[in-house]
């Protein structure tokens, strides 16, 4: 199988909302495979520098508050085409414009709050497993055992 990986992280909001099981449910129905999970509080150069091609942006600082303001949870999933299939699980950036459900649709309203982060393409995800995990601290290589009932 091919091992395409991305990074997913439940922002603080959704910690802080009781949203962790039913995010990582969606991601484990789905058929993604979990090769790392952490909780992290993070600090803000990791922020800044996960974020940092929105940094000319109005709202980068009250973003990257955001992310360190409370815990949170930092995992890689894998799976086929998973940068995409997980953007779509995600959905739109805006949650006033991610469709009914999706993560975003059914558990947020606003753009600031809007709970998870996925990568936006391989280098991207790849880049932000580097950040994230460079460490390699519980990145563990498994395969299910129930891989031939999920994928031919
Ligand atoms: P995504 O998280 O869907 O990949 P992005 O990479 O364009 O979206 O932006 C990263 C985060 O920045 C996004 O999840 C929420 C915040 N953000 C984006 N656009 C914003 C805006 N117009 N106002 C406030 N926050 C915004
Ligand atoms: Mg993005």
């Amino acid at each position: 199988f091919e091992t395409e990986r991305t990074y997913i992280m439940i922002k603080p909001d959704g910690v802080q909302r009781g949203h962790v099981g039913e995010i990582i449910s969606r991601f484990e129905k789905k058929g993604m495979v979990l090769k790392a999970l952490k909780t992290y509080q993070c600090p803000k150069a990791v922020a800044e520098e996960h974020y940092k091609d929105l940094s000319s942006k109005p709202f980068f600082g009250d973003l990257v508050n955001y992310i360190c303001s409370g815990p949170v949870v930092a995992m890689i999933w894998e799976g086929p085409g998973v940068v995409k299939s997980a953007r779509l699980l995600i959905g739109a950036t805006n949650p006033l414009e991610s469709a009914p459900g999706t993560i975003r649709g059914d558990l947020a309203v606003e753009v600031g709050r809007n709970v998870i982060h996925g990568s936006d393409s391989v280098e991207s995800a790849e880049r932000e497993i580097e950040l994230w995990f460079g460490d390699k601290a519980g990145v563990v290589d498994w395969t299910p055992t129930i891989t031939p009932w999920v994928r031919e």
